[in-house]
């Protein structure tokens, strides 16, 4: 398998699952932002040049949720997953879907406006509504993690490669976070697991 991959961005969510399940694969590694990853070779791959991308034999996708799930059927026996007759497996859907929904909308518009847009092209207002939509669709995951340790429950599921990477990467953006205790404890945990640590690290 092959993963196309940038440090800080959501092809870590995939590398996370890669080393959760200790599979092999080659890494081909971007500088977010870098010129190569508009050009045809990588657009061949990827048609708007972003990452992950992965390559498993004849079968190629890009959509970091996609590939967490086609990795999940293909290779996980079960692991990160609550069975679809459990009470958990509608609850489990919601909060793997919760990242591109409603967390990373708001982290595009704070991406764009602090990082990626000249300084005079930058919008106060929209920096501002984007934080405050952000820091909204935070409290509800913080709410929700008032009695547990994982987003379903106490047992780690899929759901954290997708939204838990999302309240990661929020805090890297310097959300603060201490009106979400219960999010800078979720955080931690996940930090601390090698595969995580690993991952983030290619
Ligand atoms: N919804 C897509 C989003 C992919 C995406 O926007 N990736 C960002 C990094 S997190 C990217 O490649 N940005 C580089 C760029 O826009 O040049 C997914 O989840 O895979």
């Amino acid at each position: 398998m092959k993963l196309y991959y940038a440090r800080e961005s959501r092809a870590v969510r995939v590398a996370w699952i890669l080393e959760e399940l200790g599979l092999e694969y080659e890494v081909h590694k971007f500088s977010l932002g870098e010129r190569s990853m508009r050009e045809p070779e990588y657009l061949a791959l990827h048609p708007v040049g972003r990452v992950p991308t992965l390559q498993d034999g004849d079968i190629r996708l890009f959509e970091s949720g996609a590939i967490v799930q086609y990795l999940l059927a293909k290779y996980s026996n079960g692991r990160f997953v609550p069975p679809s007759d459990s009470p958990a497996f509608a609850s489990y859907l919601q909060w793997f879907h919760y990242a591109e929904g409603m967390i990373m909308p708001p982290i595009n518009t704070l991406v764009v406006e602090t990082v990626l847009l000249a300084p005079e092209r930058r919008t106060e207002v929209n920096v501002k509504r984007a934080g405050k939509l952000l820091n909204q669709m935070l409290y509800a995951v913080n709410e929700n993690l008032a009695d547990k340790d994982y987003l379903v429950g106490s047992e780690m599921t899929a759901a954290e490669f997708m939204t838990g990477h999302a309240v990661i990467m929020s805090q890297r953006l310097g959300i603060d976070m201490a009106d979400k205790p219960n999010l800078v404890d979720y955080i931690t945990r996940l930090e601390s697991r090698d595969a995580f640590q690993t991952a983030s690290n290619k």
